[in-house]
């Protein structure tokens, strides 16, 4: 393992060179890829390990004795105790496989919602959350009589906490989950986490993170962090799309009751009374993303060999090489672009990942996107699923660039370039 004192600066390009995508033209030009908090690229060897599954070992996981089976589900398990070791949990059956943090999410509060909520009780979330972790609660709060409260957003796009004793003075005691984002896919923001969830304990309050724009750029210890239960998608994290992850403690998963019914999430089934499988098989019904899920330790596995493993070693816990990267390019591209006149971006918090948002006087986010995509450049335009968000802005939309590790100053140049190209043609 590397120390974080003699880490040296990430080489881009060996690492560009991993990724084929990079090597696609866009309308003739070299993709300049900035989407990457919609979806990340993927790495050959992610790529590699999902074909390979289909080339040598595709069968079912859990079902056979045959050696194709066996072969499947060691490579599945696998994979299942590399994340449990990138994030620091207890146990590999903390880990859940599911489709993505919207599964995730709506895993979290059905069944919460079943084990938890009463009339009158209260769901905790931000006015940043995006509708995977707002919609879910809703439609639970709707189910048992239960209200969603909204912790409030600052201008500069932080959490609106209070300023009493409390750090949350949305906190009362009719508050039975707090579920708030570590990072917001709009704004960038880094949300204070664990001293929001230190806080919710005290009252006993049950903890769910939105972990869909942290888990590439944070080091996430869940241990650390204290929480509840931990949501991410693998596409976002390096890994392929139909992937995700709900981590949750022991003690409460035992608790929770099951989502989804069906194959392999069961005990002994007759037609009075089903029993439930042991943990994280009651939490997995039916034939899982076997090649996706395989796929997605190999990119857990890339990211620990390129970038965390010195995270994990050092006392800085937190801090990853990938993180410094794009920290470096996020503040070159925010000098750069509020130099255009009129451009605004919107999500200053002190505290943030590599996503940049903005919006320009007399230019529409969508022109702005398609005349970028003409330049090879791939941004994200419109409300980025957060439409309160929007509305607390007082903008339709905006502009998102959001970077990953194989980005690269030349990159952010040819963005503002290209942005300026456009506001000349617009305005
Ligand atoms: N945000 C974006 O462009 P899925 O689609 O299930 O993998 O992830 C949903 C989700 C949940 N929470 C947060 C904070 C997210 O950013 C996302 C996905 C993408 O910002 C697609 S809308």
């Amino acid at each position: 393992m590397k120390s974080a004192a003699v880490q040296p600066a990430i080489n881009v390009e060996e690492i560009r060179a991993q990724f084929p995508i990079l090597k696609e033209l866009v309308h003739g030009k070299p993709l300049v890829y900035f989407d990457n908090a919609a979806t990340s690229q993927k790495p050959r060897r992610v790529i590699k390990a999902e074909s390979a599954y289909y080339a040598t070992i595709n069968a079912n996981v859990h079902r056979g004795v045959h050696t194709l089976s066996t072969k499947a589900t060691e490579a599945q398990e696998a994979a299942r105790e590399i994340i449990r070791k990138h994030i620091n949990a207890k146990h590999a059956h903390e880990v859940i496989f599911t489709s993505g943090t919207t599964a995730s999410m709506n895993l979290a509060a059905f069944s919460l919602g079943q084990l938890l909520l009463k009339p009158g009780d209260e769901v905790l979330i931000s006015e940043m959350e995006h509708h995977a972790n707002i919609v879910p609660w809703q439609m639970a709060c709707e189910r048992h009589g239960a209200k969603l409260k909204v912790i409030p957003v600052t201008d500069s796009g932080e959490l609106a906490l209070g300023s009493s004793d409390h750090l949350i003075d949305q906190f009362s005691d009719r508050t039975r989950i707090l579920t708030i984002s570590h990072v917001s896919n709009t704004l960038g923001t880094i949300n204070p986490v664990k001293e929001l969830i230190a806080e919710a304990k005290k009252r006993g309050i049950i903890t769910v993170v939105d972990g869909a724009q942290a888990i590439a750029h944070l080091d996430i210890d869940v241990q650390d962090l204290s929480c509840d239960l931990y949501a991410f998608s693998g596409h976002k994290a390096y890994g392929p799309t139909g992937t995700g992850v709900l981590y949750g403690r022991e003690e409460l998963l035992e608790r929770m009751p099951p989502w989804q019914g069906g194959g392999e999430m069961i005990d002994v089934v007759t037609f009075e009374k089903t029993t439930y499988a042991k943990l994280p098989f009651k939490f997995e019904a039916g034939t899982p993303h076997i090649a996706g899920i395989i796929g997605l330790g190999e990119a857990f596995r890339w990211m620990e060999d390129y970038d965390f493993a010195f995270a994990k070693a050092s006392a800085e816990r937190g801090k990853s090489a990938f993180a410094a990267h794009e920290h470096m390019l996020l503040e070159h591209a925010t000098k750069e672009l509020l130099a255009i006149d009129g451009l605004r971006i919107i999500g200053t918090a002190k505290e943030k990942v590599g996503v940049i948002s903005f919006v320009i006087d007399g230019v529409h986010h969508y022109d702005l996107g398609t005349l970028l995509d003409q330049q090879g450049i791939a941004v994200r335009t419109g409300h980025h699923c957060t439409q309160p968000l929007m509305e607390r802005f007082g903008v339709s939309g905006t502009t998102r660039a959001s970077f990953a590790c194989f980005n690269t100053i030349a990159e952010v140049d040819a963005l503002v370039a290209g942005v300026k190209k456009a506001v000349k043609m617009l305005r």
